[in-house]
């Protein structure tokens, strides 16, 4: 029996709906800025999604849909370029105040804090972005909530590798025991549980048909009647045990 001590968030599709109507459409916007014809429409963009981080989702974009676009030395700077607009675009979008925190999540973060858990973010997507939703959505203050926001290049491999939940772990002084893993796709759970995570699962419209196999639960958001954070550090969970 171990404690519970930390949660552990992944943010695109988990904390808020980013995707569709966030990510993609600022890719839109980089593209059009850099006079490409790409267009990332809602179908392409769920085969896209395959693939973790905005930077290596081009390059997956490329391989497989512009085999004629040249690659050479230069592609590397090229995507970066591409990719620090998008960041910009997709801030932009997140200031208009058009991306929410999907239902419940304000509640469960408020709610495991006052109860005493420790709260860290672990994720693919760029630091600046977590930060941009958490200030324009909650408010400057809900960085403060998080021991760690654990984004985008910090680690060599992206999910499904492990390494990001790793990393918070190891920062944090907790061990996969001491936490549990909060996800929204395949590529998550993934990461999640090769880090040695119970994971729990609130689906979205990209994710509903992914293998959840290996989830604790699975949930369509966490605003679910009866989802409150229920338990307190101190409380035991058993090796299969219900934790919330
Ligand atoms: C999130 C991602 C990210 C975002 C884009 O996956 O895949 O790539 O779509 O972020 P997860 P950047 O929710 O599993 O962490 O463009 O900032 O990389
Ligand atoms: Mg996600």
């Amino acid at each position: 029996m171990v404690e519970l001590v930390g949660l552990l968030f992944d943010v695109d599709g988990t904390l808020a709906d980013t995707e569709r109507d966030g990510h993609r459409v600022a890719f839109n916007q980089a593209f059009a800025e850099a006079g490409l014809d790409w267009n990332w429409d809602a179908d392409l963009y769920q085969d896209l999604l395959a693939v973790t981080g905005g930077k290596e989702r081009i390059r997956y974009y490329l391989n497989k849909y512009r085999p004629d676009f040249p690659i050479n030395t230069a592609t590397a700077d090229f995507i970066t370029g591409l990719h620090q607009a998008k960041t910009r675009h997709y801030e932009a979008l997140l200031a208009k105040g058009e991306i929410p925190l999907r239902p419940g999540v304000e509640r469960l973060l408020r709610e495991a804090r006052e109860a005493g858990y420790r709260l860290a973010v672990a994720t693919t997507t760029t630091p600046a972005n977590v930060t941009a939703l958490l200030k324009n959505t909650v408010g400057t203050e809900a960085e403060q909530w998080f021991d760690l926001i654990a984004a985008g290049d910090v680690v060599p491999a992206k999910k499904p590798a492990p390494d990001i939940y790793l990393y918070a772990m190891e920062k944090m002084g907790l061990t996969p025991a001491q936490c549990i893993a909060f996800e929204d796709s395949e590529n998550g759970i993934r990461a999640s549980k090769g880090a040695g995570l119970k994971t729990i699962i609130t689906v979205n419209g990209y994710t509903r048909e992914h293998d959840f196999d290996d989830a604790e639960l699975i949930l369509d958001s966490s605003a679910r009647r009866g989802s409150h954070f229920m338990c307190c550090p101190g409380t035991t969970t058993s090796s299969t045990g219900r934790a919330i």
